[in-house]
């Protein structure tokens, strides 16, 4: 009988990534590059069908954390207005409109550095009202502790969203009211509860590739890797210190998605915020790269993102399908 040198089911899901490795492959000829990672996509997934998340922002800016990036942070005059923690049964109908719009998975965010006790109470209402709809749920809603990332696992919630964003090097330039370590502590948290991990980061902050191997490198040594991994492209927010960022050329944040497709072959890769700056050519390339997942409906957190209509289309011209719709 022949020895069995590697695991039959998954090969090439690895957790010992080096960031020269990852760097080497950013920097593979693009055509390699995407053929790599279409290969290990086609292992691990149908290569034509895409995960549909719809975001709805439950509590609207006044953030006092300092990421520069956002457009809720209290710190910089983006116009954005604070508002209180919508009610539950406001939230309730914008998740009945995206289920009715084919939306699988509904995904809350707020703009806290952490939730306090009561505003969970809230929260936790939300997370099961919408999983009674029948869709996953997802929130993000910065830090948690042990026992509050226990008591949104009892209320139903599938997903937390917690993004490295960047590298742990190039983290201090970004934000600096908390830690790299705070948000893998996190993490973990969110790891024990039970809750599955989303989580990325953004591209067009001034980063290098260096240091977008390393956040890669960060994920994918993350055991088990998070379930979803969005790549944002910065949405340049007027206000904000990145307010006049350069947008990352798109063939490199193309390399990314290919990149984080390949480091995390089981994982929905999620082309995240960005894709209003970018033509149906350029989001193809990203879906061939093994990008597997979007966020589906006109708004994202504050800023726009394509239309259902604009997305029916796009998805039409490519043969792609939503996940888990049988033809
Ligand atoms: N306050 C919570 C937190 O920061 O964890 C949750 C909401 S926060 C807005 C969620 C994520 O959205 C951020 O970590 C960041 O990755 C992404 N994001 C925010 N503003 C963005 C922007 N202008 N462009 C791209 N991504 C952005
Ligand atoms: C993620 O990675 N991207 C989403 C979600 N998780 C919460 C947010 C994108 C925000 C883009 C800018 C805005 O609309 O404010
Ligand atoms: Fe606050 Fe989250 Fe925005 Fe940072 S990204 S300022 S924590 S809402």
């Amino acid at each position: 009988m022949a020895t069995r040198l590697s695991d039959p089911v998954s090969p090439d899901i690895r957790h010992d990534w080096t960031r020269d490795e990852a760097e080497a492959l950013l920097a593979l000829p693009f055509n390699d590059l995407v053929f790599r990672a279409q290969t290990v996509h086609r292992r691990h997934f149908d290569a034509n069908e895409v995960q549909l998340s719809t975001l709805l922002n439950v509590k609207d800016g006044g953030c006092p954390e300092d990421c520069k990036y956002c457009a809720q942070s209290s710190r910089y005059d983006t116009g954005f207005k604070a508002q209180k923690l919508m009610a539950v049964n406001a939230v309730m109908e914008k998740a009945r409109e995206a289920k009715a719009a084919g939306a699988q998975r509904f995904c809350m965010g707020a703009a806290w550095r952490g939730p306090k006790d009561h505003e969970l109470d809230a929260v936790c209402e939300m997370v099961e009202g919408v999983k009674s709809l029948g869709l996953e749920t997802c929130a993000t809603l910065g830090m948690l502790t042990d026992t509050q990332a226990a008591r949104l696992k009892d209320a139903g919630l599938d997903y937390y969203n917690h993004n490295l964003d960047t590298s742990e090097d190039y983290y201090g330039e970004v934000i600096s009211t908390r830690t790299y370590k705070d948000r893998l502590d996190t993490l973990a948290r969110v790891r024990d509860a039970g809750i599955k991990v989303c989580c990325g980061g953004i591209l067009g902050m001034g980063e290098g590739a260096s240091d977008r191997a390393a956040m890669l490198t960060t994920l994918a040594n993350m055991d088990p890797h998070p379930e979803s991994v969005p790549v944002n492209m910065l949405v340049a927010i007027e206000g904000t210190p990145y307010s006049e960022n350069d947008r990352i050329d798109p063939i490199d944040f193309v390399r990314v998605i290919a990149a984080a497709r390949i480091m995390m072959p089981a994982s929905h890769v999620r082309f995240a915020a960005g894709r209003m700056e970018l033509d149906a050519a350029t989001q193809a390339l990203a879906f061939l790269a093994g990008a597997n997942s979007i966020f589906y409906g006109e708004k994202l957190l504050t800023t726009p993102n394509p239309g259902a209509t604009e997305d029916k289309q796009l998805f039409d011209r490519l043969g792609l399908r939503p996940m888990g719709s049988h033809q």
